[in-house]
């Protein structure tokens, strides 16, 4: 006899954008569909194909929390949120698989022009803004460089441009808006993929359903390769 909260569906948390858009064939390989899209719907419940699975549509650095309480008992979010989210939050969590979806990379970026190597090697104190503040102070204490961290929550290109910023430490994928802001990579700091992430507690209790589903997730996204 099983109480009625193991009968509920199982429930994904997944932002909307480039996160829930490749997780869609990775749904598909399980064979399960979603027939709203967060974009032009307005529910942030989304149903699927499968009556043992809903979606949950919240923002990119909520994922780690609606999992880590329990409210989604499992949830997809890149490795760039989920490393600030384990600097406040302790526990609750696993992160079984790399999904080798949205890719990208953690980098330092300067306004073109601006000589970072030598401002390293003089040892000045950089000013450096970004949304990542873990990442990039545990970067530049590995690296032995003074600074001083500007938390942003977005548009960080913009920083050195108005000079609230030496550098910044954001992602970068094709290069285009860093270019489009005459700014250029000058460090890589971390490689960065989506991962999904499961409540504890649900990876014990509600097993049979989530195995299943991360076996699939598993096999989907190993084809897609590193
Ligand atoms: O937008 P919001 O504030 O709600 O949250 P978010 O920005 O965290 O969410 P979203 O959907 O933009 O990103 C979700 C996840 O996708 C991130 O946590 C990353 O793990 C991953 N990802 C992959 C990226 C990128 N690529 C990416 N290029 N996230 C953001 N970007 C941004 C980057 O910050 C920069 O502003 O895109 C811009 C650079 O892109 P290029 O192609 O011009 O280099
Ligand atoms: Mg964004």
């Amino acid at each position: 006899m099983s109480p009625a909260s193991l009968d509920r569906p199982l429930t994904l948390a997944l932002s909307k954008g480039r996160i829930f858009d490749e997780t869609m064939p990775l749904l598909a390989a399980a064979g399960i569909q979603v027939s709203e899209n967060p974009e032009t719907s307005r529910k942030l419940i989304l149903p699927t194909s499968s009556p043992d699975l809903q979606l949950i549509i919240v923002r990119a650095s909520d994922v780690p929390t609606y999992v880590q309480y329990g409210a989604a008992d499992f949830g997809i979010a890149g490795k760039d949120v989920l490393y600030e989210h384990a600097a406040e939050h302790a526990g609750g969590l696993y992160q079984p698989i790399d999904l080798n979806i949205a890719r990208c990379r953690l980098c330092v970026a300067v306004r073109e022009g601006f000589d970072y190597e030598a401002a390293v090697h003089q040892g000045s104190r950089l000013r450096i803004a970004t949304k990542y503040v873990r990442a990039a102070r545990e970067h530049f204490a590995r690296k032995g460089v003074y600074v001083d961290i500007i938390k942003l929550y977005g548009s960080m290109e913009l920083a050195p441009l108005v000079g609230l910023a030496d550098a910044i430490v954001d992602l970068v994928s094709t290069g285009g808006t860093l270019k489009a802001n005459k700014l250029v990579a000058v460090e890589d700091v971390a490689d960065i993929s989506a991962r999904l992430i499961v409540n504890q507690a649900s990876l014990k209790t509600r097993a049979a359903k989530l195995q299943p589903l991360i076996e699939a997730f598993a096999r989907a996204s190993a084809s897609k390769g590193p």
